[in-house]
């Protein structure tokens, strides 16, 4: 049969148009595809609830493809070893307590089972601002990410969703924008953001679980934004943290949503 391409037009915008209409109203909205995130929006749809996420990058990921500094491997501790091997990753001990695994089978691995979970991912697309109904985050604010890096005025999108989780990693992004914005008082020692301290690997990865926490009603922090919301070290290329501190952001906000 012919292949028309105004009708492979029509099938892209359709369909696209139709995940985006459904990920208006969402139980859980998450800021940035890498680890953290993509662990969050599997473990939550693997349970039933709408999730979408967002990402600014055409590829998801975050820092888990580059390994440490190139080297496309990554560490693991035996419980984090436990989430890559559940979506099917080959882990493979080295000695003690750690474990590796190529950085582009778990990367490819969790992508697809948060989508096979349910779990919608918008890639090129950049969170600009958060909703906020009285005193509450309510939803993200989006816009193509090639306006953002044209620098054009072109006015935003917006999703509403019962919780966000900002796992945006280093940057914490969304975070520093509700801060500037609304002058709000956050749920950290000095009501700000603490800001990431320098490399400690083992402190780092207690944290980070630690910090995984709600920071402003309706906002969760997951991942490398945990530890940078809370003052916390960086921990380098071990990737464990990252993982469970995903799952534990799941269980809470998932327990929150059953109304427990
Ligand atoms: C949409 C956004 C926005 C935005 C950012 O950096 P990530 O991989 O984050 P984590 O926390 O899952 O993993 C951290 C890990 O990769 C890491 O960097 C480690 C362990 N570092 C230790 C060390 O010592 O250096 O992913 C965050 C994602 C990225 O893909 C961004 O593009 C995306 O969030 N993002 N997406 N809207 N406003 N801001």
């Amino acid at each position: 049969m012919a292949l028309d391409e105004v009708k492979i037009t029509q099938a892209i915008v359709e369909r696209f148009t139709e995940k985006l209409k459904s990920a208006l109203d969402l139980d859980v909205a998450i800021v940035g595809a890498g680890p953290a995130g993509l662990t969050a929006a599997y473990k939550l749809a693997r349970e039933g609830f709408k999730v979408a996420i967002f990402e600014r990058k055409l590829s998801i990921g975050g820092g888990m493809w580059g390994g440490g500094m190139m080297f496309n491997e990554v560490v693991i501790q035996e419980e984090g070893a436990r989430i890559l091997q559940e979506v099917g990753v080959t882990v493979t001990h080295w000695r003690e307590n750690y474990y590796t695994a190529d950085s582009v089978e778990a990367v490819c691995a969790l992508g697809y089972a948060a989508r096979k979970a349910g779990a919608l991912i918008f890639n090129l697309i950049s969170v600009e601002d958060v909703m906020v109904r009285e005193d509450r985050v309510a939803g993200l604010v989006i816009n193509w990410t090639a306006v953002e890096m044209g620098g054009l005025h072109v006015d935003p999108l917006a999703v509403r969703s019962k919780y966000v989780i900002e796992s945006t990693g280093h940057e914490l992004s969304v975070l520093h924008v509700l801060q500037r914005k609304m002058g709000v008082k956050l749920m950290t020692p000095s009501g700000k953001i603490e800001g990431e301290r320098s490399l400690w690997a083992e402190v780092a990865e207690t944290t980070t679980l630690e910090n995984t926490r709600e920071v402003y009603p309706g906002l969760f922090v997951a991942g490398m934004a945990a530890n940078a919301t809370f003052g916390s070290f960086r921990m380098g290329p071990i990737f464990g943290g990252m993982l469970l501190s995903g799952e534990k952001v799941a269980r809470e906000i998932a327990a929150r949503l059953r109304g427990n």
